[in-house]
């Protein structure tokens, strides 16, 4: 029986990937390089360093730990002041109606977002009073697709991980929530998210009788 949903952030309950794309891509023009938009598909979903290591590289810089810090700091610097304009008409298609349907059916419901930003964006749109826990980039230490984020948020919610269906955009989220016995389902394309029970394309095409037939 399924007694919990969890959800990533990016992707999947808004599109904040415009805007760490904007800000990497400030980063890196700033440094004399420039990435494309489909380069930007493989930083969907990891974590702020990673991502930073994978655009220098990228670009053929090499960079100490320390300036790499500063990059990262100077990214999320642009990157916050975006997301602090972010509002209620920025949740995508769908999403408020599926949490508040979940909570309805007595289905708990929770965040697993590699951002450590997630509380600014939920708090902007509106949408924080709908999870009931909020596991994010600032209380995991294991990446996707380690499962740590989602196991977490099964813990604080009082259910078992089999008990979960996971909602995630990233091949890495989908292997995060098969790697911790969950159910998953994938926004996006079935070619790409292959490993997910099933493949939907937003929110808004999720029903609670497709829940229940997972
Ligand atoms: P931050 P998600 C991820 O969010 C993003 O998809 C990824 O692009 C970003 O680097 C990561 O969060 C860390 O975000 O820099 O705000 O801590 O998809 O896991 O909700
Ligand atoms: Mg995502």
């Amino acid at each position: 029986d399924i007694k919990a949903c969890l959800f990533d952030l990016d992707g999947v309950i808004v599109d904040t990937a415009v805007y760490h794309y904007k800000a990497w891509k400030r980063l890196a023009n700033s440094l004399g390089f420039d990435f494309t938009e489909e380069q930007n598909e493989h930083l969907k979903g990891v974590s702020r360093v990673r991502s930073l290591q994978l655009i220098l590289g990228w670009g053929g810089i090499t960079k100490t730990e320390a300036e790499q810090t500063e990059l990262a700091t100077e990214k999320n610097n642009w990157y916050v002041e975006m997301i602090n304009k972010m509002t209620p008409a920025e949740v995508l298609p769908g999403a408020k109606e599926f949490l508040e349907g979940c909570r309805s059916a007595g289905i708990k419901t929770a965040l697993g977002s590699a951002s450590k930003n997630s509380g600014i964006i939920l708090k902007n749109t509106g949408i924080e009073h709908l999870f009931d826990a909020i596991v994010d980039g600032n209380h995991v230490t294991a990446p996707k697709p380690d499962p740590e984020v989602f196991i977490k948020g099964a813990e604080a919610l009082g259910v078992l991980d089999t008990e979960c269906v996971v909602f995630e955009d990233a091949i890495a989220g989908i292997e995060a929530a098969k790697n911790g016995g969950m159910k998953a389902v994938g926004i996006g394309s079935p070619q790409i998210l292959t490993q997910a029970d099933l493949v939907i394309s937003g929110l808004d095409q999720m029903t609670m009788e497709k829940l229940r037939e997972l």
